[in-house]
């Protein structure tokens, strides 16, 4: 396998070496994806989300197949909330709140069954599960030490939601000095116009803050 791979991008071509990128899959919950869960009492549709499951499952597979550091996030608190600020808390009138009993156990609570990843994309057990209070996965957590551990430059991004957690978190990653290639057809927002001008956001102005490119375009460079 040849280390060094150039990358069909927007705003341009992106060379990655394969053995300083990592993938990290963001809060690919039940609370976010399931019918019932957080994010539809937050009024959403989450059938949106669901499509992005098949093509991040192929991206998955073939990250593991070349043993590329795999990283899940987990967006979610202390079953006593003492890391969920009230701001966060008390935020919009939701039909339930963070630490409400929900369809699938106490929402976003860790160790809660809507907590945890869908089946689909379930972490092995030797890849990395950073469970977060925020929305950035830098925040709180200790994901800049294992990339520092793991000599990562480089970031493939994907998850939900595209304009929440994996904006905030590519921007942090990005003033980290993290190169990061969101996966276009891999990150899913609850709202189509949000994941379209989401992902421009981060191309535009010659890529101000990332790359843009499909997991189509990622799966051949790693075979
Ligand atoms: N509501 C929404 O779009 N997102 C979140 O609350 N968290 C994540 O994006 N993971």
């Amino acid at each position: 396998m040849p280390t060094t791979v150039i990358l069909d991008a927007l705003p341009g071509p992106i060379e990655l070496d394969l053995d300083q990128t990592a993938l990290i899959i963001i809060d690919m919950q039940r609370d976010f994806l399931l019918p019932g869960g957080f994010g539809e009492t937050l009024g959403n549709d989450v059938s949106q989300l669901q499509r992005v499951v098949e093509p991040l499952a192929a991206l998955l597979d073939a990250a593991r197949a070349v043993g590329m550091l795999v990283i899940h996030t987990r967006e979610g608190h202390l079953p006593d909330l003492s890391d969920c600020p009230p701001a966060k808390l008390n935020r919009g009138q939701p039909s339930k709140r963070i630490g409400d009993p929900g369809a699938f156990g106490r929402i976003l609570i860790r160790g809660e069954y809507g907590h945890d990843i869908i089946d689909e994309l379930a972490p092995l057990d030797t890849e990395v599960v950073i469970d977060k209070p925020g929305k950035g996965a830098f925040y709180a957590t200790e994901l800049s030490k294992v990339l520092a551990d793991n000599e990562i430059t480089q970031l493939l991004v994907t998850g939900v939601t595209t304009e929440v957690c994996v904006h905030t978190t590519t921007r942090e990653a990005n003033d980290r000095g993290f190169e990061c290639v969101v996966v276009s057809d891999c990150v899913g927002s609850y709202f189509p116009d949000f994941q379209r001008v989401g992902l421009e956001m981060i191309a535009a102005q010659g890529g101000i803050f990332g790359w843009t490119a499909p997991g189509t375009a990622i799966i051949p460079l790693l075979n």
